[in-house]
């Protein structure tokens, strides 16, 4: 039987509620605790949490008082999620990654001895892939250089792309965009080069504006 966690927070806060929803959402009992905005760095909420913030919770189950909202709703799923009502396990992941793969399989037959994918000329087809052939990389876990490898046909015709000025503004300005919010081409941080430091720097509010 678990006992209910103890959520403080101040009723005119919006970050709490993204605790309650994943305590909702996963049948958590749960208490709440709250005060007004002037006790907020007073105690007895500084004895909980001494940055002075709400959302934080007491889980009496495994004795553990948390703040910051990010690692609050990290922390529920892992013992209170064994559903996987809001999270993949890994075999999901992987389902994912070969869908992708299986997709790209089925474009390079399409593409064997073509240039482009409908008539011979480069359409609306083949441009709506562009952007999302940058991404496959990051979608498969492998480097931007070995993305296509097993997809000959994929690759050439990716390559072909470039030439066109229309996909070279596209991407510059793309870049141009994901440089001046400080993000790298995966979407991550720059100098944040894996998911679980993604993670771990996200939990310490680390992480730069956009990325919120
Ligand atoms: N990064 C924190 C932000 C928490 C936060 O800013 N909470 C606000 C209420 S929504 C608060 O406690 N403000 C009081 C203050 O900053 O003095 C989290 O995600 O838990």
């Amino acid at each position: 039987m678990i006992k209910p966690i103890r959520l403080w927070l101040i009723p005119s806060g919006p970050t709490p509620y993204k605790v309650t929803i994943v305590l909702e959402e996963l049948k958590i009992p749960y208490e709440i605790t709250f005060f007004g905005f002037g006790e907020v760095k007073k105690k007895p909420f500084i004895d909980i949490n001494p940055n002075g913030r709400v959302p934080a919770i007491e889980d009496p189950n495994t004795n553990l008082t948390l703040w910051e909202s990010s690692a609050i709703i990290q922390y529920l799923v892992e013992p209170y999620d064994t559903e996987k009502v809001l999270t993949f396990d890994s075999l999901v992941m992987e389902r994912y990654t070969n869908e992708v793969r299986r997709f790209l399989r089925l474009l390079d037959s399409c593409l064997d001895g073509k240039q482009w994918l409908v008539g011979n000329k480069c359409t609306l087809a083949d441009l709506a892939f562009a952007p999302w052939n940058s991404m496959v990389g990051t979608l498969l876990s492998v480097s931007a250089e070995q993305k296509f490898d097993e997809f000959p046909s994929v690759k050439r015709w990716n390559e072909r792309m470039p030439s066109r000025p229309s996909w070279k503004k596209a991407m510059d300005t793309w870049a141009k965009l994901m440089d001046e919010q400080g993000l790298q081409w995966n979407g991550m941080s720059k100098g944040i080069s894996s998911i679980e430091t993604y993670e771990e720097k996200r939990e310490k509010d680390e992480l730069v504006k956009a990325q919120y």
